[in-house]
Protein backbone atom coordinates (compact mmCIF):
# COMPACT_ATOMS: atom_id res chain seq x y z
CA UNK A 1 0.00 0.00 0.00
CA UNK A 2 1.10 3.61 -1.07
CA UNK A 3 0.57 6.26 1.65
CA UNK A 4 1.04 9.99 1.55
CA UNK A 5 0.68 12.02 4.66
CA UNK A 6 0.16 15.46 3.48
CA UNK A 7 0.46 18.70 5.38
CA UNK A 8 -0.75 21.54 3.38
CA UNK A 9 0.36 25.05 2.58
CA UNK A 10 -1.35 28.45 3.31
CA UNK A 11 -0.64 32.04 3.48
CA UNK A 12 0.29 31.70 7.48
CA UNK A 13 2.27 28.84 6.13
CA UNK A 14 4.06 30.46 3.30
CA UNK A 15 5.27 33.13 5.99
CA UNK A 16 7.30 30.38 7.85
CA UNK A 17 9.68 30.18 4.72
CA UNK A 18 9.25 33.50 2.81
CA UNK A 19 13.16 34.27 4.25
CA UNK A 20 14.98 31.48 2.30
CA UNK A 21 12.72 31.74 -0.35
CA UNK A 22 14.73 29.22 -2.82
CA UNK A 23 15.88 26.43 0.21
CA UNK A 24 12.31 26.76 2.20
CA UNK A 25 13.11 26.72 5.95
CA UNK A 26 10.34 26.75 8.87
CA UNK A 27 11.41 27.56 12.67
CA UNK A 28 10.58 24.03 13.81
CA UNK A 29 9.14 20.92 12.70
CA UNK A 30 5.36 20.19 13.01
CA UNK A 31 5.03 16.84 14.54
CA UNK A 32 1.63 15.92 12.89
CA UNK A 33 2.99 13.59 9.59
CA UNK A 34 6.02 11.95 12.00
CA UNK A 35 3.25 10.87 14.77
CA UNK A 36 0.78 9.52 11.99
CA UNK A 37 2.99 7.46 10.01
CA UNK A 38 4.65 6.01 13.43
CA UNK A 39 0.94 5.09 14.13
CA UNK A 40 0.63 2.83 10.25
CA UNK A 41 0.64 -0.66 11.30
CA UNK A 42 3.91 -2.39 10.30
CA UNK A 43 2.11 -5.81 9.22
CA UNK A 44 0.44 -3.33 6.52
CA UNK A 45 4.19 -2.87 4.68
CA UNK A 46 3.24 0.38 3.77
CA UNK A 47 5.24 2.15 1.30
CA UNK A 48 5.37 5.58 3.28
CA UNK A 49 5.53 9.26 2.13
CA UNK A 50 5.27 12.36 4.21
CA UNK A 51 4.91 16.15 2.85
CA UNK A 52 5.53 19.30 4.58
CA UNK A 53 4.30 21.95 2.18
CA UNK A 54 6.45 24.63 4.05
CA UNK A 55 9.18 23.17 3.94
CA UNK A 56 8.81 21.68 0.12
CA UNK A 57 7.09 22.55 -3.53
CA UNK A 58 4.72 20.43 -4.28
CA UNK A 59 3.47 18.46 -7.56
CA UNK A 60 0.46 16.60 -7.04
CA UNK A 61 0.71 15.29 -10.59
CA UNK A 62 3.51 13.09 -9.96
CA UNK A 63 1.98 11.49 -6.45
CA UNK A 64 1.94 8.19 -6.56
CA UNK A 65 -0.49 6.76 -3.51
CA UNK A 66 -3.14 4.11 -3.13
CA UNK A 67 -4.48 6.82 0.00
CA UNK A 68 -3.49 10.38 0.74
CA UNK A 69 -3.78 11.67 4.46
CA UNK A 70 -4.35 15.19 4.19
CA UNK A 71 -3.99 17.92 7.94
CA UNK A 72 -6.41 20.63 7.69
CA UNK A 73 -6.14 23.70 9.92
CA UNK A 74 -8.83 26.54 9.32
CA UNK A 75 -6.26 28.54 7.84
CA UNK A 76 -5.27 26.05 4.50
CA UNK A 77 -8.97 24.65 4.76
CA UNK A 78 -9.81 25.75 0.96
CA UNK A 79 -6.82 24.60 -0.58
CA UNK A 80 -6.91 21.47 1.51
CA UNK A 81 -9.76 20.56 0.00
CA UNK A 82 -8.36 21.83 -3.69
CA UNK A 83 -5.94 18.92 -3.14
CA UNK A 84 -8.47 16.70 -2.37
CA UNK A 85 -11.02 16.96 -4.86
CA UNK A 86 -8.04 17.02 -7.65
CA UNK A 87 -7.00 13.79 -5.90
CA UNK A 88 -10.34 12.21 -6.02
CA UNK A 89 -10.38 13.12 -9.63
CA UNK A 90 -7.74 11.14 -10.07
CA UNK A 91 -8.55 8.15 -8.29
CA UNK A 92 -6.65 8.67 -5.14
CA UNK A 93 -8.19 7.73 -1.96
CA UNK A 94 -8.46 10.85 0.43
CA UNK A 95 -8.81 10.94 3.81
CA UNK A 96 -8.78 14.38 5.86
CA UNK A 97 -7.89 14.66 9.39
CA UNK A 98 -6.79 17.39 11.46
CA UNK A 99 -8.28 20.37 13.46
CA UNK A 100 -10.31 22.06 10.65
CA UNK A 101 -11.55 18.88 10.10
CA UNK A 102 -13.01 18.13 13.42
CA UNK A 103 -14.00 21.48 14.03
CA UNK A 104 -16.31 21.32 10.31
CA UNK A 105 -16.84 17.52 9.97
CA UNK A 106 -18.95 17.78 7.62
CA UNK A 107 -17.78 20.52 5.28
CA UNK A 108 -14.64 18.41 5.58
CA UNK A 109 -16.47 15.08 4.39
CA UNK A 110 -17.70 17.16 1.23
CA UNK A 111 -14.33 16.79 -0.08
CA UNK A 112 -12.98 13.05 1.53
CA UNK A 113 -13.75 9.77 1.16
CA UNK A 114 -13.07 9.18 4.76
CA UNK A 115 -12.72 11.90 7.80
CA UNK A 116 -10.79 11.13 11.57
CA UNK A 117 -12.06 13.05 13.95
CA UNK A 118 -9.98 14.50 16.77
CA UNK A 119 -6.81 12.44 17.95
CA UNK A 120 -5.95 9.77 15.58
CA UNK A 121 -3.78 7.30 17.91
CA UNK A 122 -6.51 4.96 17.42
CA UNK A 123 -8.62 5.40 14.64
CA UNK A 124 -5.34 5.90 11.86
CA UNK A 125 -4.70 2.45 12.50
CA UNK A 126 -8.20 1.32 12.11
CA UNK A 127 -9.10 2.87 9.61
CA UNK A 128 -5.46 1.86 7.52
CA UNK A 129 -6.41 -1.73 8.25
CA UNK A 130 -10.79 -1.29 6.86
CA UNK A 131 -9.00 -0.31 3.90
CA UNK A 132 -6.15 -2.79 3.47
CA UNK A 133 -9.96 -5.57 3.42
CA UNK A 134 -11.39 -3.11 0.72
CA UNK A 135 -13.81 -1.97 3.97
CA UNK A 136 -12.90 1.82 4.15
CA UNK A 137 -15.77 3.66 6.49
CA UNK A 138 -16.56 7.16 6.20
CA UNK A 139 -16.11 8.58 9.45
CA UNK A 140 -13.55 7.65 12.22
CA UNK A 141 -13.78 9.05 15.88
CA UNK A 142 -11.19 9.59 18.56
CA UNK A 143 -12.43 7.19 21.15
CA UNK A 144 -10.16 5.76 23.15
CA UNK A 145 -7.06 7.91 21.62
CA UNK A 146 -6.32 9.26 24.81
CA UNK A 147 -5.57 5.49 26.56
CA UNK A 148 -3.02 5.07 23.70
CA UNK A 149 -1.58 8.24 24.20
CA UNK A 150 -0.86 7.75 27.96
CA UNK A 151 0.45 3.69 27.77
CA UNK A 152 4.05 3.42 27.21
CA UNK A 153 2.71 1.56 24.07
CA UNK A 154 2.34 4.60 21.77
CA UNK A 155 4.35 4.04 18.93
CA UNK A 156 7.09 6.38 18.42
CA UNK A 157 7.05 9.24 15.94
CA UNK A 158 8.40 7.96 12.61
CA UNK A 159 11.46 10.65 12.34
CA UNK A 160 13.20 8.84 9.64
CA UNK A 161 11.00 10.20 6.41
CA UNK A 162 11.94 14.03 8.49
CA UNK A 163 13.86 16.56 6.18
CA UNK A 164 15.63 17.73 9.05
CA UNK A 165 17.89 20.35 7.52
CA UNK A 166 14.67 22.05 6.56
CA UNK A 167 13.55 23.07 9.76
CA UNK A 168 15.75 25.17 12.34
CA UNK A 169 14.84 22.96 15.39
CA UNK A 170 13.84 19.40 14.28
CA UNK A 171 13.55 17.76 17.42
CA UNK A 172 9.83 18.58 18.45
CA UNK A 173 8.01 16.25 20.76
CA UNK A 174 5.04 16.75 23.03
CA UNK A 175 4.49 15.34 26.40
CA UNK A 176 1.15 16.35 27.16
CA UNK A 177 -1.87 17.24 24.99
CA UNK A 178 -4.75 19.40 25.47
CA UNK A 179 -5.63 22.15 28.27
CA UNK A 180 -8.07 22.85 31.20
CA UNK A 181 -8.17 26.64 30.34
CA UNK A 182 -11.31 27.65 27.86
CA UNK A 183 -9.95 31.22 26.98
CA UNK A 184 -12.39 31.92 24.46
CA UNK A 185 -10.74 32.18 20.94
CA UNK A 186 -9.14 28.85 21.25
CA UNK A 187 -9.30 25.81 19.51
CA UNK A 188 -7.76 23.48 22.18
CA UNK A 189 -10.62 23.09 24.63
CA UNK A 190 -12.87 22.96 21.94
CA UNK A 191 -10.87 19.71 20.40
CA UNK A 192 -10.16 18.62 23.12
CA UNK A 193 -13.73 19.19 25.42
CA UNK A 194 -10.91 21.38 28.05
CA UNK A 195 -9.70 17.95 29.23
CA UNK A 196 -5.87 16.95 29.36
CA UNK A 197 -3.71 13.72 28.35
CA UNK A 198 0.08 13.55 29.75
CA UNK A 199 2.42 10.77 28.50
CA UNK A 200 4.10 8.69 31.29
CA UNK A 201 7.01 10.72 32.24
CA UNK A 202 9.92 7.47 31.13
CA UNK A 203 8.43 7.66 28.09
CA UNK A 204 9.20 11.54 27.54
CA UNK A 205 12.47 10.87 28.88
CA UNK A 206 13.54 8.44 26.83
CA UNK A 207 12.18 9.96 23.78
CA UNK A 208 14.52 13.25 24.56
CA UNK A 209 17.22 10.43 24.68
CA UNK A 210 17.13 8.85 21.73
CA UNK A 211 16.93 12.16 20.40
CA UNK A 212 20.97 12.97 20.83
CA UNK A 213 19.81 16.69 20.43
CA UNK A 214 20.71 19.70 22.32
CA UNK A 215 18.02 21.51 21.40
CA UNK A 216 14.61 20.91 21.98
CA UNK A 217 11.37 21.90 21.38
CA UNK A 218 7.95 21.12 23.53
CA UNK A 219 4.75 21.87 21.10
CA UNK A 220 2.48 21.08 23.89
CA UNK A 221 -0.26 23.85 24.25
CA UNK A 222 -0.52 24.41 27.47
CA UNK A 223 2.20 21.96 29.61
CA UNK A 224 1.88 24.12 32.91
CA UNK A 225 -1.34 23.63 33.16
CA UNK A 226 -0.64 20.15 35.08
CA UNK A 227 1.69 21.83 37.30
CA UNK A 228 2.17 18.64 38.76
CA UNK A 229 3.15 16.71 35.72
CA UNK A 230 5.50 19.32 34.73
CA UNK A 231 7.55 19.82 37.48
CA UNK A 232 8.12 16.21 37.98
CA UNK A 233 9.26 16.33 34.60
CA UNK A 234 11.42 18.83 34.71
CA UNK A 235 12.72 16.74 37.62
CA UNK A 236 13.49 13.97 35.13
CA UNK A 237 15.41 16.30 32.84
CA UNK A 238 17.33 17.98 34.81
CA UNK A 239 20.30 14.73 34.25
CA UNK A 240 19.67 15.11 30.54
CA UNK A 241 21.63 18.68 29.91
CA UNK A 242 19.53 19.61 26.87
CA UNK A 243 18.22 23.02 26.42
CA UNK A 244 14.18 22.83 25.80
CA UNK A 245 11.77 25.47 24.76
CA UNK A 246 7.96 25.72 25.05
CA UNK A 247 4.79 26.85 26.05
CA UNK A 248 3.86 28.44 30.07
CA UNK A 249 0.72 30.39 31.15
CA UNK A 250 1.34 33.91 33.64
CA UNK A 251 0.39 31.58 35.97
CA UNK A 252 4.02 30.86 36.71
CA UNK A 253 4.84 33.75 38.53
CA UNK A 254 3.06 32.67 41.37
CA UNK A 255 5.05 29.74 41.71
CA UNK A 256 8.90 29.59 42.56
CA UNK A 257 9.50 25.81 42.57
CA UNK A 258 8.36 25.74 39.10
CA UNK A 259 10.51 28.79 38.00
CA UNK A 260 13.38 27.10 39.70
CA UNK A 261 12.94 23.70 38.12
CA UNK A 262 12.76 25.19 34.94
CA UNK A 263 15.86 26.78 35.01
CA UNK A 264 17.54 24.00 36.30
CA UNK A 265 16.13 21.64 33.57
CA UNK A 266 17.17 23.72 30.78
CA UNK A 267 14.73 25.78 29.72
CA UNK A 268 16.25 28.09 27.37
CA UNK A 269 12.68 29.84 26.14
CA UNK A 270 9.07 30.49 26.88
CA UNK A 271 6.13 31.26 24.45
CA UNK A 272 3.75 33.03 27.08
CA UNK A 273 -0.06 34.21 25.80
CA UNK A 274 0.07 37.75 27.35
CA UNK A 275 -2.90 38.58 24.83
CA UNK A 276 -3.75 42.10 25.83
CA UNK A 277 -2.46 44.68 28.78
CA UNK A 278 -6.22 45.05 28.85
CA UNK A 279 -8.02 43.44 32.18
CA UNK A 280 -10.89 43.26 31.07
CA UNK A 281 -9.87 42.29 27.66
CA UNK A 282 -8.66 39.45 29.24
CA UNK A 283 -11.48 38.62 31.48
CA UNK A 284 -14.00 39.29 28.89
CA UNK A 285 -11.87 36.28 26.89
CA UNK A 286 -11.83 33.75 29.49
CA UNK A 287 -8.18 34.47 30.09
CA UNK A 288 -9.10 35.88 34.02
CA UNK A 289 -5.86 34.14 35.03
CA UNK A 290 -3.48 36.78 33.37
CA UNK A 291 -3.12 39.55 36.04
CA UNK A 292 -2.08 42.38 33.75
CA UNK A 293 -0.16 44.37 36.40
CA UNK A 294 1.70 41.65 37.00
CA UNK A 295 3.58 41.18 33.60
CA UNK A 296 6.79 42.77 33.66
CA UNK A 297 7.03 41.27 37.25
CA UNK A 298 7.15 38.16 35.50
CA UNK A 299 9.33 39.30 32.57
CA UNK A 300 11.95 40.10 35.23
CA UNK A 301 11.61 37.07 36.76
CA UNK A 302 12.00 35.39 34.07
CA UNK A 303 14.84 36.79 32.64
CA UNK A 304 16.71 36.44 36.06
CA UNK A 305 16.81 33.03 35.30
CA UNK A 306 18.44 34.08 31.62
CA UNK A 307 14.99 32.46 30.24
CA UNK A 308 13.96 34.15 26.47
CA UNK A 309 10.42 35.62 26.41
CA UNK A 310 7.99 34.70 23.34
CA UNK A 311 5.48 37.04 23.72
CA UNK A 312 1.78 36.24 22.01
CA UNK A 313 -0.43 39.56 21.95
CA UNK A 314 -4.10 39.46 20.34
CA UNK A 315 -5.53 42.69 18.61
CA UNK A 316 -9.28 43.12 17.82
CA UNK A 317 -10.78 42.65 21.07
CA UNK A 318 -14.16 44.48 21.84
CA UNK A 319 -11.77 46.45 24.64
CA UNK A 320 -9.89 47.42 21.83
CA UNK A 321 -9.74 50.99 20.36
CA UNK A 322 -6.58 52.45 17.67
CA UNK A 323 -4.88 53.64 21.03
CA UNK A 324 -3.77 49.75 21.64
CA UNK A 325 -1.61 49.60 19.11
CA UNK A 326 0.92 52.69 20.93
CA UNK A 327 0.42 51.42 24.61
CA UNK A 328 1.50 47.60 23.46
CA UNK A 329 4.25 49.00 21.65
CA UNK A 330 4.95 50.90 24.44
CA UNK A 331 4.80 48.55 26.96
CA UNK A 332 7.18 45.34 25.04
CA UNK A 333 9.53 47.77 24.87
CA UNK A 334 9.13 48.93 29.09
CA UNK A 335 9.20 45.32 29.84
CA UNK A 336 11.86 44.40 27.20
CA UNK A 337 9.84 41.49 25.86
CA UNK A 338 12.65 39.38 23.81
CA UNK A 339 10.25 38.18 21.15
CA UNK A 340 7.01 39.15 19.55
CA UNK A 341 3.77 37.17 18.00
CA UNK A 342 1.19 39.45 17.00
CA UNK A 343 -2.33 38.13 15.93
CA UNK A 344 -5.32 39.98 14.87
CA UNK A 345 -7.93 38.29 16.85
CA UNK A 346 -9.57 35.15 15.15
CA UNK A 347 -12.93 33.44 15.20
CA UNK A 348 -12.03 30.13 14.62
CA UNK A 349 -15.31 28.35 13.73
CA UNK A 350 -16.81 26.74 16.30
CA UNK A 351 -14.84 28.38 19.57
CA UNK A 352 -16.94 30.71 22.09
CA UNK A 353 -15.41 33.52 20.31
CA UNK A 354 -16.98 32.53 16.84
CA UNK A 355 -20.58 32.05 18.49
CA UNK A 356 -20.76 34.92 20.01
CA UNK A 357 -19.81 37.11 17.15
CA UNK A 358 -21.71 35.29 14.90
CA UNK A 359 -24.84 35.62 17.63
CA UNK A 360 -23.59 39.52 17.13
CA UNK A 361 -23.53 39.62 13.18
CA UNK A 362 -20.28 40.56 13.66
CA UNK A 363 -18.99 37.54 11.21
CA UNK A 364 -17.92 39.15 7.87
CA UNK A 365 -17.42 35.95 5.95
CA UNK A 366 -16.17 32.45 5.98
CA UNK A 367 -13.79 32.64 3.46
CA UNK A 368 -11.27 30.75 5.91
CA UNK A 369 -7.71 30.91 3.70
CA UNK A 370 -8.16 34.57 6.01
CA UNK A 371 -8.64 32.89 9.08
CA UNK A 372 -4.56 33.22 9.65
CA UNK A 373 -3.98 36.15 11.95
CA UNK A 374 -3.53 38.12 9.87
CA UNK A 375 -6.85 39.50 8.69
CA UNK A 376 -9.73 40.78 9.69
CA UNK A 377 -12.77 38.57 9.18
CA UNK A 378 -14.81 40.53 11.61
CA UNK A 379 -16.58 43.69 12.78
CA UNK A 380 -14.31 44.56 15.29
CA UNK A 381 -16.24 46.79 18.26
CA UNK A 382 -14.15 50.12 18.66
CA UNK A 383 -12.13 50.40 15.64
CA UNK A 384 -13.56 49.85 11.57
CA UNK A 385 -12.23 46.36 9.96
CA UNK A 386 -9.31 49.04 8.23
CA UNK A 387 -8.14 50.72 11.03
CA UNK A 388 -7.79 47.09 12.94
CA UNK A 389 -5.50 45.83 10.01
CA UNK A 390 -3.49 49.14 9.15
CA UNK A 391 -2.70 49.79 12.94
CA UNK A 392 -1.67 45.94 13.14
CA UNK A 393 0.85 46.33 10.63
CA UNK A 394 2.02 49.15 11.45
CA UNK A 395 2.72 48.68 15.12
CA UNK A 396 4.49 45.58 13.69
CA UNK A 397 6.67 47.37 11.69
CA UNK A 398 7.56 49.32 14.55
CA UNK A 399 8.14 46.79 17.38
CA UNK A 400 10.68 45.26 14.88
CA UNK A 401 12.37 48.81 14.02
CA UNK A 402 15.63 48.79 14.99
CA UNK A 403 15.11 50.73 17.80
CA UNK A 404 12.62 48.86 19.37
CA UNK A 405 14.99 45.97 18.99
CA UNK A 406 17.72 47.88 20.96
CA UNK A 407 15.21 49.04 23.55
CA UNK A 408 13.53 45.34 24.17
CA UNK A 409 17.23 43.54 24.17
CA UNK A 410 19.42 46.50 25.57
CA UNK A 411 21.23 45.57 28.98
CA UNK A 412 20.93 41.79 28.84
CA UNK A 413 23.65 39.73 26.67
CA UNK A 414 22.84 36.55 27.83
CA UNK A 415 20.98 34.60 24.53
CA UNK A 416 21.58 37.91 22.13
CA UNK A 417 23.02 36.03 19.39
CA UNK A 418 19.32 34.19 19.17
CA UNK A 419 17.24 37.47 20.42
CA UNK A 420 18.66 38.93 17.26
CA UNK A 421 18.31 36.50 14.50
CA UNK A 422 14.48 35.83 15.97
CA UNK A 423 13.81 39.25 15.59
CA UNK A 424 15.29 39.71 12.48
CA UNK A 425 12.86 37.15 10.99
CA UNK A 426 10.08 38.62 12.35
CA UNK A 427 11.34 42.04 11.05
CA UNK A 428 11.90 40.23 7.22
CA UNK A 429 7.83 38.43 8.26
CA UNK A 430 6.24 42.30 8.37
CA UNK A 431 7.95 42.86 4.88
CA UNK A 432 6.10 39.82 3.73
CA UNK A 433 2.75 40.95 5.25
CA UNK A 434 2.66 44.27 3.62
CA UNK A 435 2.79 42.82 0.38
C1 LIG B 1 3.41 23.31 14.74
C2 LIG B 1 2.22 24.24 14.61
C3 LIG B 1 2.18 25.05 13.50
C4 LIG B 1 3.16 24.91 12.35
C5 LIG B 1 2.71 23.78 11.41
C6 LIG B 1 1.22 23.60 11.23
C7 LIG B 1 0.75 22.17 11.54
N1 LIG B 1 -0.23 21.70 10.89
O1 LIG B 1 1.27 21.48 12.32
C8 LIG B 1 3.10 26.33 11.71
C9 LIG B 1 4.19 27.20 12.30
C10 LIG B 1 3.20 26.39 10.21
C11 LIG B 1 1.76 26.82 12.24
C12 LIG B 1 1.13 27.90 11.70
C13 LIG B 1 -0.13 28.32 12.08
N2 LIG B 1 -0.83 27.87 13.13
CO1 LIG B 1 -0.25 26.39 14.23
N3 LIG B 1 0.21 25.14 15.45
C14 LIG B 1 1.20 24.28 15.59
C15 LIG B 1 1.10 23.50 16.91
C16 LIG B 1 1.87 24.25 17.98
C17 LIG B 1 1.57 22.08 16.92
C18 LIG B 1 1.03 21.18 15.79
C19 LIG B 1 1.45 19.77 16.12
O2 LIG B 1 2.49 19.31 15.72
N4 LIG B 1 0.61 19.09 16.93
C20 LIG B 1 0.83 17.74 17.38
C21 LIG B 1 0.08 16.80 16.43
C22 LIG B 1 0.34 15.36 16.73
O3 LIG B 1 -1.31 17.07 16.64
P1 LIG B 1 -2.24 17.41 15.42
O4 LIG B 1 -1.55 18.18 14.38
O5 LIG B 1 -3.51 17.97 15.94
O6 LIG B 1 -2.52 15.93 14.81
C23 LIG B 1 -3.30 14.93 15.47
C24 LIG B 1 -4.79 15.00 15.10
O7 LIG B 1 -5.26 16.31 14.82
C25 LIG B 1 -4.92 14.09 13.94
N5 LIG B 1 -4.62 14.58 12.59
C26 LIG B 1 -4.09 15.73 12.18
N6 LIG B 1 -3.99 15.74 10.85
C27 LIG B 1 -4.44 14.57 10.40
C28 LIG B 1 -4.53 14.06 9.10
C29 LIG B 1 -5.02 12.78 8.93
C30 LIG B 1 -5.11 12.22 7.56
C31 LIG B 1 -5.43 12.00 10.05
C32 LIG B 1 -5.92 10.64 9.86
C33 LIG B 1 -5.35 12.52 11.34
C34 LIG B 1 -4.86 13.80 11.49
O8 LIG B 1 -3.99 13.07 14.22
C35 LIG B 1 -2.85 13.60 14.92
C36 LIG B 1 -2.49 12.59 15.99
O9 LIG B 1 -3.54 12.39 16.90
C37 LIG B 1 -0.44 23.58 17.17
C38 LIG B 1 -0.86 23.46 18.62
C39 LIG B 1 -0.85 22.00 19.06
N7 LIG B 1 -0.23 21.73 20.15
O10 LIG B 1 -1.36 21.12 18.36
C40 LIG B 1 -0.79 24.94 16.55
C41 LIG B 1 -2.16 25.17 15.86
C42 LIG B 1 -2.45 23.94 15.03
N8 LIG B 1 -1.93 26.32 15.01
C43 LIG B 1 -2.90 27.13 15.00
C44 LIG B 1 -2.88 28.37 14.32
C45 LIG B 1 -3.97 29.34 14.66
C46 LIG B 1 -1.88 28.67 13.40
C47 LIG B 1 -1.76 29.91 12.50
C48 LIG B 1 -3.04 30.52 11.99
C49 LIG B 1 -0.85 30.96 13.15
C50 LIG B 1 -1.38 31.69 14.29
N9 LIG B 1 -1.88 32.89 14.07
O11 LIG B 1 -1.34 31.19 15.39
C51 LIG B 1 -0.86 29.40 11.36
C52 LIG B 1 -1.67 28.87 10.16
C53 LIG B 1 -1.03 27.69 9.51
C54 LIG B 1 -1.76 27.10 8.36
N10 LIG B 1 -1.11 26.27 7.61
O12 LIG B 1 -2.91 27.30 8.10
C55 LIG B 1 -4.08 26.61 15.80
C56 LIG B 1 -5.13 25.94 14.91
C57 LIG B 1 -6.30 26.83 14.60
C58 LIG B 1 -7.16 26.27 13.53
N11 LIG B 1 -8.46 26.26 13.76
O13 LIG B 1 -6.72 25.90 12.48
C59 LIG B 1 -3.35 25.60 16.79
C60 LIG B 1 -4.24 24.47 17.29
C61 LIG B 1 -2.83 26.46 17.97
C62 LIG B 1 -3.93 27.05 18.86
N12 LIG B 1 -3.87 26.89 20.16
O14 LIG B 1 -4.83 27.72 18.44
N13 LIG B 1 1.33 26.10 13.26
S1 LIG C 1 -4.27 28.59 28.12
FE1 LIG C 1 -3.51 28.54 26.01
S2 LIG C 1 -3.95 26.46 25.21
FE2 LIG C 1 -5.18 26.76 27.10
S3 LIG C 1 -7.17 27.45 26.37
FE3 LIG C 1 -5.96 29.30 26.83
S4 LIG C 1 -4.94 29.89 24.90
FE4 LIG C 1 -5.70 27.75 24.69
Amino acid sequence: MKIILFLPNSTGHKNDSFWIKKKKRMAYAPTTLTVLSGLIPKDLNADIRIIDEGIENIDIDTWDADIVGISVLTANAPYAYKVADKLRMKGITVVLGGVHTSLLPDEAFEHADAIVIGFAEKSWPRLLNDFSLGKLGKIYKDDGWGEVFQSSSLPPLDRSLLKRKRYILPNTLVATRGCYNKCSFCVIPVFNKSKMFQRPIGCVIDEIKSLSAQNIVFLDSSPTEDIHYSKELMKAMIPLKVKWNGCATTKILNDDEWLSLAKKSGCRGLLIGFESINQMAVNDNRKKFNNVKRYEELVKKLHALKIIILGTFIFGFDQDDKSVFGEILEFVNRAKIDILHFSIATPFPNTPFYDRLKNEDRILHQNWEKYDGLHVVFKPQKMTPQQLKEGFLDLHNKAHSYRSICKRLSGRYNNLGFNLIANWGFRQYGKYMMQ
